[in-house]
């Protein structure tokens, strides 16, 4: 069977009819249970003028086993590998596995129609599991886990709606984070106690710098289902006073959402995420001590797969998303991301 030229140009106008009649107005449409992106999203939404919005959001990260660029390698061979990576690293001690919990508390003001404003107050509560290499004075082969949290980096910017019709948004982020979080502690639990060292870059909970974070959101609204599109992105400027600054990140996401009902919708998004390597380096960082100590092995590109569902009931906003990390590259070797969940409650007034 062929299809004909014209049949092809008749379909294609009959979807531009029944789109742009479907783009008719619809006062309200935004207020429906995709009317904010899936939780992993924020920067996504403005509010009205003298809008309220608090929100509570939590959020796990769960890494288990090493992984040197796209292959995921056992504890052994983490081991074995530092001692011939450059930089050599893993001989005090190797990490297993991780979790990166995150509990935030966010909230936004509409100042005009068109400037939306927010902060984000941020706790981390990171945990990393490990096994001792052989030049560990305490043992090698033997496990030990080391566990940091507290206040982390504070964010806070301006959402600009730079267009916007009944049917779509276009928004502008103008934000960045202040280094309210803590980027030096000592733990001797590595060698029970012989001697204490600086926690490594990833158990530390802010970054020591000021951050930009533009970012851009496209959104699109349909009569029974929504279009999103975000590039957003997180800069850290200068150098800490450990001299140093972490990689920039850049992250690209696209996300459906599908209403079941006008206080129901189900949403699928996927995310690349690229980052970059640590620029300087803390002088309490010794390479061979273990890989979370190395600035070059911070790397990589991460693409994840949001699957979440948002319900807006009697006022109150409930987002929540299990996030697997489908591919990885990673530079050097790191412990490899298996999947988040990200979760929270919001309410508007
Ligand atoms: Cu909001």
């Amino acid at each position: 069977m062929t299809v004909k030229p014209l049949h092809l140009l008749t379909a294609v106008a009959s979807l531009f009819l029944t789109t742009s009649i479907s783009t008719a107005d619809h006062p309200g449409r935004k207020s429906l249970a995709d009317k904010h992106g899936p939780a992993g999203i924020a920067g996504d939404h403005v509010h009205e003028k003298g809008e309220w919005m608090v929100e509570y959001k939590y959020m796990n990260m769960y890494m288990e086993d090493n992984r040197i660029g796209d292959r995921t390698v056992s504890d052994s061979e983490a081991i074995a590998f530092g001692a011939t990576s450059s930089p050599m690293t893993n001989r005090m001690a190797a990490p297993t596995q991780m979790t990166m919990e995150m509990h935030m508390t966010h909230v936004m003001y509409g100042a005009t129609d068109n400037v939306t404003l927010y902060t984000m107050l941020m706790l981390p509560s990171l945990t990393m599991d490990h096994i001792r290499g052989p030049m560990n004075p305490a043992g090698a082969g033997t496990e030990f886990t080391t566990h940091n949290s507290g206040f982390g980096d504070t964010a806070l910017g301006a959402l600009l709606r730079l267009y916007s019709t009944q049917r779509c948004d276009w928004i502008l982020n103008l934000g960045g984070t202040v280094p309210t979080g803590d980027i030096f502690r000592t733990s001797s639990t590595p060698t029970a106690g012989m001697m204490s060292q600086a926690l490594p870059y990833p158990m530390r909970l802010g970054s020591g710098t000021f951050n930009a974070r533009p970012g851009m959101t496209v959104r699109y609204f349909a009569d029974d289902w929504s279009w999103g599109g975000q590039v957003q992105s997180d800069l850290p400027m200068g150098k800490n006073y450990r001299d140093y600054r972490l990689g920039a990140e850049v992250r690209l996401n696209t996300w459906t959402q599908y209403l079941v009902c006008d206080a129901f919708a189900l949403s699928l998004r996927g995310e690349h995420v690229w980052r970059d390597n640590i620029d300087g380096a803390d002088p309490q960082t010794p390479d061979a001590g273990i890989s979370t100590n190395v600035e070059s092995f911070r790397g990589g590109y991460w693409y994840n797969l949001g699957i979440g569902g948002q319900l807006n009931w009697k006022g109150n906003y409930l987002n929540m998303e299990i996030v697997p990390t489908l591919a990885q590259d990673l530079d050097g070797i790191q412990l490899e991301t298996d999947y988040s969940i990200i979760a929270s409650w919001s309410r508007a007034f």
